[in-house]
């Protein structure tokens, strides 16, 4: 395994004020999770549009990684490589590994999806005159699928076993807040199983700092 230290990519100013919901939050995780030191390299939104960026990421966003010649974009895909080279985010088992990553895809095509189209909607579409009308039915097609995925989680702690990296991608997708507000007690439950482990805490703070950073910057 090599010893160099990954670069990844993320907002030099995130538009969300330092509350890790973009997507270099779940890379950070699990390096975290698997106390992989890391460099981070800020970009703002310019500089993402950029050949030099588009060239590792093609649709000018963050999050990237590289390293040992490896440049890698999507934050899936990136969890997925640091949870193939380091032990602790997928099962040691064949198939309990094939299972963890149907929930990471099931998180980033399954659940993600309608959130996505909620948020957009919140974000986008006030000013339409459908918006009220089109609202109640986007919040029902994030409860449909929230309400199977709390069903499978059940009274377990995680998704299949062990915490993984499916467990990881999920409850980035459900920390979202056109999400978070739909969130039964036993989904806010798991959630916050997430976020209270040290692993999360270090990639939010290391996340947060370059938030505080950038807004006393601005200050002075
Ligand atoms: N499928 C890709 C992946 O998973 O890596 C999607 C990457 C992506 O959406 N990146 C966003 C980006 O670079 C940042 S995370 N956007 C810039 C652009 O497209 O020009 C999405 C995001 C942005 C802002 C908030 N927020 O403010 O709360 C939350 C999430």
């Amino acid at each position: 395994m090599s010893t160099e230290r990954p670069t990844i990519t993320a907002f030099s100013a995130s538009p969300d004020r330092g509350r890790g919901l973009a997507r270099d939050m779940p890379v950070r995780w699990a390096l975290e999770e698997v106390g992989q030191p890391y460099d981070v390299r800020l970009v703002s939104f310019e500089e993402m549009k950029q050949p030099a960026h588009r060239a590792v990421q093609p649709f000018g966003q963050i999050p990237t990684f590289e390293k040992s010649g490896l440049s890698l974009f999507e934050s899936a895909a990136i969890v997925l490589r640091i949870a193939e080279e380091h032990a602790g985010l997928l099962p040691e088992d064949k198939n309990g590994r094939s299972r963890a990553i149907a929930w990471m895809f099931a998180a980033k095509s399954t659940v993600e999806p309608v959130i996505i189209e909620r948020e957009a909607a919140i974000l986008m579409e006030r000013d339409k005159e459908w918006y009220e009308k089109r609202l109640p039915m986007l919040g029902d097609r994030i409860r449909r699928r929230l309400t199977d995925l709390s069903r499978r989680l059940g009274d377990a702690q995680w998704l299949d076993g062990d915490f993984s990296a499916g467990d990881l991608m999920m409850v980035n997708v459900l920390r979202r807040p056109a999400a978070s507000d739909l969130l039964d007690e036993r989904l806010k439950a798991y959630v916050a199983r997430g976020e209270v482990r040290s692993a999360f805490k270090r990639a939010f703070e290391a996340q947060h700092e370059v938030f505080v950073a950038a807004s006393e910057a601005n200050v002075q």
